[in-house]
């Protein structure tokens, strides 16, 4: 495997063509294998609207004809076998992205996904939905935390097991997989696709190996909401790696700004928690709160928060997720913010209960959730403490999105999935330091 900066030209591998009769006259139909795409070389002149409609993707891949106009080939009519399995997306001659969320944790990961959503979308690609990580080195399918269809109201996406099963060996075949690095880390000698944890895992979850890299000095950030800024960048990017010669962009840097930018915050309500997750909170809430009002509060307590906060503190610029309190150069951040002090937590707990006429509290810490302190605060208010502590923090996060009323951190990503998730849905919230 090399890594040096080169860069070369695809081309797929050609199938044989067969004349088949049938009851609409004579059409060439591509011979494919059970579930496979089978395209030929000039799949990149197939006009792609014939196969990437709503429709199609409902169809779950019927076969789709093509007029001879849309393939600039000597070929005539044809039928394209698309997408040969019920619930796969057709091919995409678009092309595609996948890249690792391997930065952080939960938190971490979805500000990744924005950006990588935004990025797919700007580019007219369809996303490879990666599995997600649950430790540096263990990854779960996505749907095991979200569903896919909301997701395909804002863009195309197929998970990337999908993509590997159908389409991976026709569409992007190995000996012709290419890794795509920034410029910068390609000069600095940095960008071994498959170097370390948890990257190394990520890539042979799917049994990649990568044939080379190819260095790119474009801007992947982008913010959907200026449209002259995506425009510009889809024809850049378009331009530099046309998807005939790229089909698959693997990213060795996850694309999009970190955090995600204001203007894609909206993408956040197509992120749906898979039912079954959403089902075992129902329950939670439901054996809780017994349908009444609570209040939803997020700690981040812990000792690796509190060297975050020292060294945050005092800063005016971006840090972690404090965008979404605060713009840039508005203004620092403060140690209430940041880590707040036991008493700062339960007087605003305590208002935010009697603004809203609330019943329950909900507490979910990484750390401590000071339970006991909590307990004697609202005693007299006649609110019942809870602090349900799950072993994986979806269920936290699910009950903290639904709360009737939201506390987070400004600084953490992990709250800043909470309180997008919140905005999309029309739903309150405030931040430690700030007023209810
Ligand atoms: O989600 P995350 O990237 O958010 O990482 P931050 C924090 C992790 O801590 C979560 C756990 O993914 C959870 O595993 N955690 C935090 C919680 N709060 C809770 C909670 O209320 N309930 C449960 N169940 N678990 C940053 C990281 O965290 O912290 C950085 O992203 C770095 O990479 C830094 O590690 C120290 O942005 O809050």
């Amino acid at each position: 495997m090399s890594y040096v900066q080169y860069h070369h030209s695809y081309s797929l591998p050609r199938h044989i063509l067969k004349l088949k009769p049938n009851s609409l006259g004579f059409l060439l139909v591509l011979l494919v294998s059970q579930s496979h795409v089978l395209v030929r070389s000039e799949f990149a002149e197939i006009n792609t609207k014939h196969i990437q409609s709503k429709q199609d993707v409902a169809n779950g891949g019927e076969d789709i004809l093509i007029q001879h106009d849309d393939i600039k080939s000597q070929s005539g009519l044809q039928t394209l076998k698309v997408g040969a399995t019920k619930g796969i997306p057709p091919l995409d001659t678009n092309g595609y992205i996948i890249f690792c969320p391997c930065m952080g944790r939960f938190g971490n990961q979805m500000e990744q996904m924005i950006g990588g959503l935004s990025f797919a979308k700007m580019l007219n690609r369809t996303l490879i939905l990666p599995p997600l990580r649950e430790d540096l080195s263990t990854f779960t399918t996505f749907t095991d935390w979200f569903q896919v269809d909301p997701i395909l109201e804002f863009h195309r996406v197929i998970k990337g097991e999908d993509f590997m099963q159908h389409y991976g060996e026709s569409y992007w075949p190995a000996g012709r997989r290419n890794g795509y690095c920034r410029d910068y880390v390609v000069d600095n000698n940095r960008c071994r696709m498959k170097y370390g944890l948890p990257h190394s895992a990520f890539w042979d979850y799917f049994n990649v190996d990568f044939d080379g890299v190819i260095s790119f000095d474009l801007i992947d950030e982008v913010d959907l909401s200026l449209e002259s800024e995506v425009k510009l960048l889809r024809k850049q990017w378009i331009e530099r790696f046309p998807s005939s010669e790229h089909p698959v962009l693997a990213m060795y840097n996850v694309p999009g700004s970190f955090p995600s930018l204001p203007g894609n915050k909206f993408i956040q309500k197509y992120i749906k928690w898979n039912s079954s997750l959403l089902a075992e909170a129902d329950k939670v809430k439901q054996m809780l709160f017994g349908g009444e009002k609570y209040l939803g509060i997020h700690l981040r307590v812990g000792e690796d928060w509190d060297r975050v906060c020292q060294t945050a503190v005092g800063v005016s610029s971006m840090y972690f997720a404090s965008p979404q309190c605060k713009s840039s150069n508005h203004g620092r951040i403060f140690q209430g913010m940041c880590y707040p002090s036991v008493q700062e937590i339960l007087d605003l707990t305590k208002e935010a209960i009697m603004t809203f006429d609330l019943r329950h509290l909900y507490i979910a810490s990484d750390d401590n959730p000071y339970k006991e302190d909590f307990k004697e605060t609202l005693h007299a208010l006649n609110v019942t403490v809870h602090h349900y502590n799950p072993t994986s923090p979806h269920l936290d996060l699910i009950m903290l999105g639904e709360a009737d009323y939201f506390i987070g951190n400004c600084i953490s990503t992990f709250t800043s999935f909470i309180k997008r998730e919140r905005d999309a849905r029309g739903r309150l919230s405030t931040f430690w330091g700030y007023p209810v």
